[in-house]
């Protein structure tokens, strides 16, 4: 068999698990530490929240939108989590989903491992949504997720604060709505409510358009410029206001 045959039917063998996202799907990618339970707990991040983490977060979901390559007009973090939306016209691999998972899952971790000095993994999965609802609700659904797991983290770590084991912890939590844990933690003199807003609903990266001024040597003028910068949303808006917020980013893009 020549070597053009012997290509071409090995190749069969590599690409037979290639899918694509379809056209017109709206495309979002979610990473996520791998293990990062105990990667916390080794270097001592502080518990329930971090400041330092959310900041590694932070800069990763920045180079991100940056740096990979690939158009992407939203990014959002929580917890250990990074989504991303990508431009709606972004066709970068033929929207092949291998290449998209392996390049971002790769550019996180090498990026997040150099910024704190030690190895640290992400995976990465693609969701593809069929509607700017869709969009809508993906985004609104990972911002009530990180609320949920706000107040299970804070009354979890109140508890094991006090003294109490993580097996006690656990059930005590166990089966427990919002207003027993709201209240567990009003008797440790904690407001919930007045936690900080990136700890409860996570934080909004987007680009916003900057104007600087600058000088024209020839003309010798001041001149305005204008520049694409980043801008990270320690406050983002609750229910129907946040979704307007995200329709807005994907309609003006
Ligand atoms: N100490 C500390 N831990 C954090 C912080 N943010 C997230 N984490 C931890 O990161 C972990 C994220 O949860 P998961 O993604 O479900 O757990 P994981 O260990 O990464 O497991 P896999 O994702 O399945 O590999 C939780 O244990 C959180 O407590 C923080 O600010 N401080
Ligand atoms: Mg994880």
């Amino acid at each position: 068999m020549n070597f053009d045959d012997f290509d071409k039917e090995m190749r069969q063998f590599e690409e037979s698990l290639d899918q694509h996202v379809l056209p017109d799907m709206y495309l979002v990618t979610r990473l996520d530490g791998r293990a990062f339970t105990k990667l916390t707990a080794r270097e001592q991040f502080r518990k329930p929240f971090d400041e330092r983490f959310r900041d590694l977060m932070q800069a990763t979901v920045e180079h991100l939108m940056k740096e990979s390559g690939f158009r992407i007009v939203y990014g959002y973090t929580e917890s250990d989590e990074i989504s991303l939306l990508f431009h709606p016209e972004e066709e970068s691999f033929g929207r092949k989903v291998r290449k998209i998972n392996t390049t971002l899952a790769g550019e996180a971790s090498a990026f997040f491992s150099m910024k704190l000095g030690k190895i640290a993994a992400f995976d990465c999965r693609v969701v593809p949504l069929p509607s700017l609802t869709r969009v809508e609700d993906y985004f609104a659904w990972r911002a009530e997720d990180a609320h949920r797991n706000s107040l299970n983290t804070w009354c979890y770590w109140t508890l094991r604060q006090a003294g109490i084991t993580a097996h006690k912890a656990s059930s005590i939590l166990n089966g427990q709505g919002n207003a027993f844990k709201n209240e567990l933690l009003f008797e440790h003199s904690i407001n919930f409510n007045d936690l900080p807003s990136w700890q409860k609903r996570g934080i909004g990266i987007r680009f916003c358009v900057e104007e600087r001024e600058g000088f024209n040597p020839i003309t010798q003028e001041k001149v305005m410029t204008k520049r694409n910068v980043l801008k990270a949303d320690y406050e983002l808006p609750l229910g129907d206001a946040y979704r307007e917020y995200i329709r807005q980013i994907i309609t003006q893009c």
